[in-house]
């Protein structure tokens, strides 16, 4: 989030929710901003395919067709202008490129857009003026706008709204993703992602190459190339690169599976992660598992995609070890070990590092086991978080120390004497002037025809979490959801022809899946919604992995089925 989630609640006069089922999925924050609209008339539009809770809440529901946001914003930007509610001197002054942006725009009057979006042209009228004139206005999002090919172009297209508005840098506005996973922001800002090193400095600068490369006591590329053949002798294994910081882009999971097919990935490492029930296209993510030499998973439960593990480690869970989580509004939090890890298990730091030294002797026994050692010896995650203030200048000044007296803390705080930064891009963006950048519509990936004329779309539901390891485990969450639901609208029921029966057959151009119906008009004419709690019906056995071409993240949101009466 540029900015947090106190000055939101707190400060907005308007919230603009997108592609966030934010009551369900973030309850905590949800619930800030219902008190918002109840107790001091906040304005909140919900642009969401689905009648979900909070749309109770809004002053309007924009219910427009799945993976059309960018026609949609595109004509509240063409009203917006059409009126000249634009922020011209926020324009003026810290930005670049409207012009451009605006020839964009341009060809998205209301009519267009109504077609697109099926959302009725005065619906899209009233919207514009409610976002334009309530200033300052928040924007937040999550996997409604991400999950799509286009996911990045939407995100694009929000922060060109609020350049636009004026909306940025300033409490109560800004551009506000909800992450999450409890500590998917720790885990970005820790590097862990194909392109970059902690706080997303980029694996292929040759500056940021050095300074890990010295951090971690290790050669560059360029030093390597410098060294006579004598002093090589020294280094276990250069054609492999091994001691050196490799300059190239790794992958991502989305690329992994496919590149075991390939011939490009013999073995895998995962940790916390459970593709056979995450991933989409269910039944090649199993076909790929199957292929590999090896698999190592690290676990606190044998989960769906321990059936294909070569060996399990045990982890341990969050409340058997003692760290920090970083949150959605950037900030680090002490998380403290409540009991002792049960049975072998041990933190996932800890069997990193072991796991770590052992490779590094394996890969050459003419290395002196101490330094090869050496830069894996933590006595404790304190330890580790000194090593991350010394490379991650984001993080430079947050300790344990700090955290445990109370200090709140949200990055960047690049000193030991940092109070932390509440909001980001207050006086200018990452890259000097905010670009505005002309996006185009582009229609989902898979299109509905005769034989699949329905669409799918997936998420979760506030009982459970993804796969469904840790809440079918338990017994109160399983009572009140016990088993996979999905939402189809009454008059599809009628057309199917449920009539009282209540098992449906969801079939996609991958797969079946066989679940009871939740007929409600929570979701359109049209349109089921499904979710991958549950392993005997999870809606990812239909799901494709059509992926966003920057991010890779698959087009989770848009499945064409078909619907039948089982
Ligand atoms: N209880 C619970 N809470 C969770 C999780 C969980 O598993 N269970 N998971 C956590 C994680 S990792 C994440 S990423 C977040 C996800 O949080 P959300 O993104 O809020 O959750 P989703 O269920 O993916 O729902 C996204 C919303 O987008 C809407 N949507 C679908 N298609 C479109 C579209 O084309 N455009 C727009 N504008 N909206 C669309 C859906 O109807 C839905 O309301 O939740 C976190 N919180
Ligand atoms: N169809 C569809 N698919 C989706 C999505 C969607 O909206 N629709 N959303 C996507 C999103 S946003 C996300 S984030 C992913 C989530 O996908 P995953 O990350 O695969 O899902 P989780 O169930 O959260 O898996 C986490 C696993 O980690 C284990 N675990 C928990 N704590 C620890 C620990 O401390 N150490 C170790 N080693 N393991 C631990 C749990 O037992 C669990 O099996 O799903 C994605 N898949
Ligand atoms: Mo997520």
């Amino acid at each position: 989030m540029s900015n947090s989630m106190d000055d939101v609640a707190k400060q907005a006069q308007a919230f603009f929710i997108i592609g966030s089922n934010t009551t369900e999925q973030h309850p905590v924050f949800g619930a800030m901003l219902r008190q918002a609209v109840k107790q001091r008339g906040a304005k909140l539009i919900v642009a969401d395919p689905r009648k979900i809770d909070i749309t109770e809440f809004a002053t309007l529901h924009l219910r427009h067709k799945p993976g059309t946001d960018i026609a949609l914003l595109n004509g509240l930007m063409h009203i917006i202008l059409e009126k000249g509610w634009e922020d011209k001197s926020f324009i003026d002054e810290r930005t670049e490129n409207f012009d451009e942006f605006k020839a964009t725009v341009i060809q998205y009057p209301p009519e267009k857009v109504a077609e697109i979006t099926r959302i009725p042209v005065e619906k899209l009228y009233e919207a514009a003026e409610i976002l334009a004139s309530c200033k300052p206005m928040a924007v937040i999002w999550a996997m409604g706008i991400t999950q799509h090919i286009v996911g990045v172009r939407n995100v694009m297209d929000l922060a060109n709204l609020q350049m636009m508005l004026g909306n940025m840098g300033k409490p109560g506005g800004g551009v506000n993703p909800l992450r999450g996973q409890n500590n998917v922001q720790g885990a970005c800002d820790m590097g862990g992602l194909p392109n970059v090193y902690p706080a997303y400095q980029p694996v292929t600068s040759p500056e940021v190459i050095e300074k890990f490369a010295k951090a971690w006591g290790l050669r560059t590329k360029d030093e390597l190339g410098k060294m006579k053949d004598e002093e090589k002798e020294f280094i276990p294994n250069p054609s492999r690169e091994a001691f050196i910081l490799s300059d190239k882009v790794g992958l991502t999971v989305t690329e992994m599976m496919p590149g075991i097919l390939e011939g490009r990935i013999k073995s895998l490492y995962i940790l916390g992660e459970d593709p056979v029930m995450s991933d989409p296209d269910t039944k090649h993510i199993r076909h790929c598992l199957e292929k590999l030499d090896f698999l190592l998973l690290q676990e606190i439960f044998p989960s769906e995609t321990a059936a294909y593990a070569d060996v399990l480690l045990p982890g341990a869970t969050f409340a058997e070890k003692t760290g920090t989580f970083t949150n959605t509004e950037r900030r680090v939090q002490m998380v403290r070990q409540a009991i002792e890890p049960l049975g072998d298990s041990k933190p996932d730091w800890w069997i990193i590092s072991q796991l770590a030294k052992k490779l590094m002797v394996r890969i050459s026994d003419r290395v002196q086991k101490e330094a090869a050692h050496a830069g894996w010896e933590f006595k404790d995650t304190a330890e580790i978080m000194f090593e991350i203030n010394a490379v991650t200048p984001s993080y430079g000044g947050i300790t344990h120390a700090r955290l445990e007296t109370g200090e709140r803390l949200q990055w960047p705080c690049p000193s030991a004497d940092h109070p932390g930064t509440l909001i980001l891009h207050t006086k200018q963006f990452t890259r000097g002037k905010g670009k505005f950048m002309p996006i185009d519509h582009v229609p989902p990936a898979e299109k509905p025809d005769d034989n699949y004329p329905m669409i799918m779309s997936t998420g979760r539901v506030l009982y459970h979490w993804h796969g469904g390891q840790m809440t079918r485990r338990a017994k109160g969450l399983m009572e009140v959801y016990g088993q996979a639901l999905v939402e189809v609208n009454p008059d599809d029921a009628v057309k199917i022809g449920l009539n009282g029966k209540n098992i449906l057959r969801i079939t996609s151009r991958r797969g079946s899946i066989e679940a009871k119906a939740w007929v409600t008009d929570r979701v359109p004419p049209g349109m089921v919604y499904a979710n991958f709690h549950f392993p005997e019906a999870s809606a990812n056995e239909l799901t494709h992995a059509s992926l966003d071409p920057v991010a890779k993240i698959p087009e989770y949101k848009v499945t064409a089925v078909k619907v039948e009466l089982v």
